[in-house]
C-alpha cells in the first residue's frame, strides 16, 4: 500500500483507488510504481475476477503531477512514459480481469488515457474527460491516440485531441465515450453491480473475449475469424463451457470456477 493509492480485494472484485484528492489525484513516481505492482499481482490473483479502476474525492485522476516535472532531476519525458505510462496501460490491456473505469469526477492528461485504456466505463453525472496536453503543449499519450478514435471514430478523436474542450458526462455517453452515466452518489454501487455480474461469468471465456476483441484491430476478418474459432476451440473445452450447458439445462445459474 502506498500513499496515494488504495488497493482493495472484496471477494472476487479488487477495486484501485487513485488516493490523493487535494491534487485531484495527480500521478507521482510512487503511485505510478504501485499502481503497475498492484495490476501484476492482481494479474497473478485468481481469486480476483474484475477490477475497479477510481479515485477519491471530486476526481478521478488529473494526469501527470505537474509539480513533480519542476524537479530538475524529474526523467525526460519520453523516459517516463516509456518506463512508467506505457507499462501500466499495457499491464490493464494485459489482464485476464475485466476491467471497470469508475469515472467520478475530472479525467484529465493521463488520467483520461488511463480511463480509455480500460474495458469499460461508467461515469457519475459529476466526471467530465480533459484532453489537457495540448493546454501545456503536449501531445495526447498514454494510449490516447490509440484509444480514441477506436472508442469515438476519428472525426470525434481529431477534434477531441486537437480542440481539447472538456467533454462531460452526457457528451461522454452521446458519442461513446463511456457506456453508462449515473447518479454521483450510485456510481460506486453500479460500479460493484457491474463487476459482481463480471465476476460471476466464466474468467477464461471473458479473457478470451477481452483479448480477441483487442487483437481484431489489427486483424483482418479472415483472421479474426480463425482467431475466434481457435478460441472457441479452447473454452469449448472447459469445464465451465460444461457447467454453463447444465446450468441451462438445469434452468440454474451457472456456477463458473475459471476451469
Ligand atoms: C494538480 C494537477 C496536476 C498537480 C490539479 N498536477 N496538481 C506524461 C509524461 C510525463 C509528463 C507529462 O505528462 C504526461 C501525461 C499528462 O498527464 S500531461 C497532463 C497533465 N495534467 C494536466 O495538465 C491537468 C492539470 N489540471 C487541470 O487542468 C485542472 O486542475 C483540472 C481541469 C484537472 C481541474 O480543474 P479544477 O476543477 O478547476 O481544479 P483546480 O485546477 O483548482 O485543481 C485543484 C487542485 O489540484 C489545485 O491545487 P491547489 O493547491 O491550488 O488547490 C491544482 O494545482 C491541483 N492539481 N491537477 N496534474
Amino acid at each position: 500500500m502506498t500513499d496515494g493509492l488504495r488497493v482493495e480485494a472484496d471477494g472476487a472484485v479488487a477495486t484501485i483507488t487513485f488516493d490523493r484528492p487535494d491534487a485531484l489525484n495527480a500521478l507521482t513516481i510512487p503511485i505510478k510504481v504501485a499502481l503497475l505492482d498492484a495490476l501484476r499481482s492482481i494479474g497473478e490473483d485468481r481469486s480476483i475476477r474484475a477490477v475497479i479502476l477510481t479515485g477519491a474525492g471530486r476526481a478521478f485522476c488529473a494526469g501527470q503531477d505537474l509539480a513533480e516535472r519542476d524537479d530538475p532531476d524529474a526523467p525526460p519525458l519520453d523516459v517516463e512514459l516509456r518506463e512508467r505510462y506505457n507499462p501500466i496501460v499495457r499491464a490493464i490491456r494485459a489482464l485476464d480481469q475485466p476491467v471497470i473505469a469508475a469515472v467520478n469526477g475530472v479525467a484529465a492528461g493521463a488520467g483520461a488515457s488511463l480511463a480509455f485504456a480500460c474495458d469499460l466505463r461508467i461515469a457519475s453525472a459529476d466526471a467530465r474527460f480533459v484532453l489537457a496536453f495540448g493546454r501545456i503543449g503536449l501531445v495526447p499519450d498514454s494510449g490516447a491516440t490509440w484509444f480514441l478514435p477506436r472508442l469515438v471514430g476519428a472525426a470525434r478523436a481529431a477534434e477531441i485531441a486537437l480542440v481539447g474542450d472538456p467533454i462531460d458526462a452526457d457528451e461522454a455517453l452521446r458519442i461513446g465515450l463511456v457506456d453508462r452515466v449515473v447518479p454521483p452518489d450510485t456510481l460506486m454501487a453500479e460500479a460493484r453491480a457491474m463487476a459482481d455480474r463480471l465476476a460471476a461469468g466464466a474468467p477464461r471465456a471473458l479473457a478470451m473475449t477481452k483479448h480477441a476483441l483487442q487483437r481484431s484491430w489489427s486483424i483482418d476478418l479472415d483472421a479474426a475469424l480463425e482467431d475466434e474459432a481457435r478460441l472457441q476451440g479452447e473454452a469449448g473445452a472447459t469445464s465451465d463451457h460444461a457447467e454453463g450447458l447444465a446450468a441451462f439445462r438445469e434452468k440454474r445459474p451457472p456456477r463458473f470456477t475459471g476451469e
